[in-house]
């Protein structure tokens, strides 16, 4: 009787294990058998993903749809055209998600389009005009005027308002001067810059970055005025120069937008003043309401911190200062070429991004030129946290 049983389960167990019955199906003739094949029609596709793409797993000539040949197909991929927009993105902004030419680019890369304008970091130039370039003798930090700097990548300019002098005090008399108001020599006496045809410049380089693409692309830019002129004067002056038409409005306590939403509304340019204004001037925002910055011009590299200087540091919108001074408290280009060298500049961000839990909006250098303040930011803006792994040097 035990004998007997014995070879029952035994037979039971070759039909079960295929062995008998059931002659060797492998559609793909891969030498899997069909039960064990994960990709039976040997597609390339596995069976289980064709199911989740509606394509029969068992039919060759069925593939799933996959318009960026990136693996995931059509019916799951969040990004069907690959053109690193979300669907959804691109479809409540009007562009069309199966199209990889339907698209946008900010600063460079479409997907920096989603960041929000706290979330990106922009180089910066402090008194951006005071360039030897520009003719300024006394009180440069640059070398190189707003041409080069744009060319350069530089997207933040600190700039310093002051009237001609003070006998002439119209709104066509605002300069670009550095120095101290109410002193003498008045700050336009040695060097003055004419902010009419600098910003007229910015306004025509920014409307180029899209005219130059085969895409929408843009660029956002920021202004830190140094006000020493009338509302109404420095309005007179970004009116002239087309720069008011692209000027966003950021309501204090609003979170910011994206930079795409930013770019695709034509509200690419945020301005912030030092000294509040009326608030019916509403697009000068006050620098230090509406962002905060860490303390500047020390004389020494040890001296540099990462806290507040002035300003809210609630806010999340703020400028790395990294510039020294000399003994005189003028730029120093023998020190901007310690902070601005590509290590220790990135090291330091870094520092200052893990200590305020926030990545610096922007970071301020004289003489822009010698170091790496572009490259730096290229690679900050690379990671999305300050514990990322660093990217290679750009
Ligand atoms: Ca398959
Ligand atoms: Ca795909
Ligand atoms: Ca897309
Ligand atoms: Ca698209």
């Amino acid at each position: 009787m035990g004998k007997q049983w014995l070879v029952v389960l035994i037979v039971i167990g070759f039909i079960l294990s295929g062995c008998i019955g059931d002659e060797f199906l492998d559609m793909d003739n891969d030498g899997i058998e069909d039960n064990e094949d994960l990709d039976r029609d040997g597609d390339g596709w596995m069976n289980i993903i064709e199911i989740d793409c509606s394509s029969d797993p068992d039919n060759i000539e069925e593939k799933p749809n996959d318009l960026d040949n990136d693996t995931i197909c059509d019916t799951l991929d969040e990004d069907i055209d690959g053109d690193e927009l979300p669907n959804d993105w691109e479809v409540e902004r009007g562009l069309d998600p199966m199209d990889n030419n339907d698209t946008i680019i900010c600063h460079g890369l479409s997907k920096y389009c989603l960041r929000s304008y706290d979330d990106f970091t922009f180089p910066e130039t402090h008194n951006a005009f005071a360039t030897s370039e520009d003719g300024v003798i006394l009180g440069t930090n640059h070398y190189t005027g707003l041409q080069a700097q744009w060319d350069g990548g530089v997207r933040a300019f600190m700039v310093d308002a002051h009237h001609l002098s003070d006998e002439e005090t119209e709104a066509e008399d605002v300069r670009f001067c550095h120095g101290s108001p109410g002193q003498f020599p008045h700050p336009c006496m040695y060097s003055e810059v004419d902010p009419f045809e600098w910003l007229s410049l910015l306004n025509s380089m920014m409307n180029l970055t899209d005219e130059n693409c085969s895409f929408k692309c843009g660029e956002v830019v920021s202004i830190l005025v140094e006000n020493y002129v009338p509302a109404e004067h420095l309005e007179f002056l970004f009116n002239r120069t087309g720069i008011i038409e692209r000027v966003f409005i950021h309501q204090l306590g609003d979170p910011w937008p994206s930079i795409g939403d930013m770019i695709l509304q034509g509200k690419d340019v945020v301005i912030y003043v030092q000294s509040e204004y009326n608030e019916s001037y509403s697009y000068f925002h006050p620098a230090w309401k509406h962002s905060w910055d860490t303390p500047y011009g020390q004389q020494d590299k040890e001296e540099m911190t990462c806290e507040l200087g002035r300003g809210d540091s609630s806010q999340s919108v703020w400028h790395l200062s990294n510039w020294l001074s000399s003994m005189f408290g003028t730029a120093d280009p023998y020190k901007a070429h310690e902070v601005n060298e590509y290590e220790f500049l990135l090291n330091r961000t870094i520092e200052c991004w893990e200590i305020m839990d926030r990545r610096p909006t922007f970071v301020a250098v004289d003489y822009w030129e010698d170091g790496e303040i572009t490259n730096v930011t290229i690679t900050l803006n690379k990671m999305e946290n300050w514990d990322d792994e660093i990217p290679a040097h750009p």
